[in-house]
């Protein structure tokens, strides 16, 4: 039975038996699957500024905003028309494009670690591509990543923790040989002591540091002051590259991503979500010498018949160019400090210490009161109280990640009512846990 006692949910429940027929665990990406909050997923109608409707008539407030892309709010004119425009032209040419140029000036001139860029099709394309650039330009096989750190599914990066610091990772996921496993280093995020560690014992054999430039797929954890340089600064020692996972942060926090924030300048940059307007997309950038190693010019292949393709770059181009248009920065950062103050006086209110992060329009409540650096620090999380919490404001009409470990994405189409209800909705669905 579903856990969403007091929505109608006749429509999503057939819908969802379908799906399961025929789609692996009735969804095509697993957190759609709404295992983490013990419920069944609604199935979506229709989507528009910040909110979303079911297709049993439902209407929630969306604080997912399909897992960050939907920085203007779903469905933006701009964004429509741009799409509109572009698809009377035709939809795919597998031929360049003078959107791509666009978009590539676009991304040069708004992240300025960023000489060179590459489109792909998704945030996986972009970290793995990386990757593997990162290999191919240092002649190195290990890669370093950071237990918490999500780069989607690329094999070499779905890997857990080994046994000690030096030994190998093991494989987070069926399917991923223990021999790609081996050549990632999995360490606590947040502890430089443990990187210095491992490249003074094998910094020769190490290609790459990959991190999440701040980890959000462990709700949002934020580094340590000196933290980001101090990897910055053992990757150059040491000959390796750092790679920066923007695919989350990128075009969000700011127009050039937490490196903006941050002052650190990474030698490759992932990113993806955000730049294509809602579209399927993803980017991967940086010094232009490490990028010309990239087929056709260099011995590093890499390829995808809809990159750069015209409707997602149309889509990121009208999304990019109206977030400067509005100061949407500005919006998200007025919207993000209404919800924060709220919020913060909610939980002094009920006397819960639980942890609260947020940087401009990312946010994340922890049902803890540990103090949030890590991802062993996250996991104490009281996911009972939050599978309540989160079914309450689902009931109340807010659609929260159904997750603990996620982030939750403000959009500019929030106005400071949709802000104002949210934090009703929240008082009453704390008192529940
Ligand atoms: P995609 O392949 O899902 O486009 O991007 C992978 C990825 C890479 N790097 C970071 C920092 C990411 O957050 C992601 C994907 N984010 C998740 C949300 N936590 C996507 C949602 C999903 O898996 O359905």
């Amino acid at each position: 039975m579903n856990g969403f006692f007091f929505m109608k949910q006749d429509q999503s429940q057939i819908l969802f038996k379908q799906a399961k027929q025929i789609i692996p665990g009735g969804v095509n990406s697993p957190v759609r699957a709404f295992r983490n909050v013990d419920g069944e997923p609604f199935f979506v109608r229709k989507a528009e500024g910040c909110m979303i409707e079911d297709v049993d008539g439902n209407r929630m407030i969306d604080y997912v905003g399909t897992w960050g892309p939907a920085i203007l709010g779903h469905a933006p004119e701009c964004v429509l028309e741009a799409v509109n425009t572009a698809a009377q032209n035709g939809v795919s040419f597998g031929i360049p494009n003078p959107y791509e140029v666009e978009m590539a000036e676009l991304i040069v001139d708004w992240v300025p670690s960023v000489e060179k860029v590459r489109m792909v099709n998704s945030g996986t394309e972009a970290t793995m591509s990386a990757v593997r650039l990162a290999r191919g330009f240092t002649g190195r096989d290990k890669v370093v990543k950071f237990e918490g750190c999500y780069h989607g599914h690329v094999d070499s990066l779905l890997v857990a923790a080994g046994s000690g610091a030096l030994t190998h990772g093991e494989p987070d996921s069926a399917g991923v040989p223990s021999a790609f496993a081996a050549e990632t280093i999995i360490l606590p995020y947040n502890d430089l002591d443990k990187v210095q560690e491992v490249f003074a014992e094998i910094g020769d054999q190490i290609a790459a540091v990959i991190v999440e430039s701040y980890p959000a797929n462990a709700g949002l954890i934020f580094p340590k002051q000196g933290y980001l340089q101090g990897l910055r600064d053992v990757t150059a020692e040491h000959g390796a590259l750092f790679i920066f996972d923007e695919v989350m942060t990128g075009f969000r926090v700011a127009k050039g991503g937490v490196q903006e924030l941050e002052g650190i300048t990474p030698d490759l940059t992932a990113m993806g979500k955000v730049i294509g307007g809602g579209l399927p997309v993803g980017a991967f950038g940086g010094r232009a010498d490490i990028m010309d190693c990239l087929a056709p010019d260099g011995p590093v292949y890499q390829a995808g018949t809809l990159s750069g393709n015209p409707l997602a770059m149309a889509a990121g181009l009208a999304q990019l160019r109206e977030m400067e248009r509005v100061d949407g920065y500005g919006k998200l950062e007025k919207l993000g400090a209404q919800l924060e103050a709220g919020i913060r006086t909610l939980l002094s209110e009920k006397g819960l210490a639980y942890g609260f992060n947020r940087v401009g329009s990312m946010f994340c409540l922890f049902f803890t009161d540990e103090e949030i650096v890590n991802l062993d620090s996250v996991m104490t999380a009281d996911t009972a109280a939050f599978r309540k919490f989160f079914t309450s404001m689902l009931e109340q009409g807010v659609y929260v990640a159904p997750s603990p470990y996620e982030t939750g994405f403000i959009s500019v189409a929030h106005g400071e009512e949709e802000i104002a209800s949210t934090l009703e909705a929240m008082s009453l669905a704390l008192a529940v846990i």
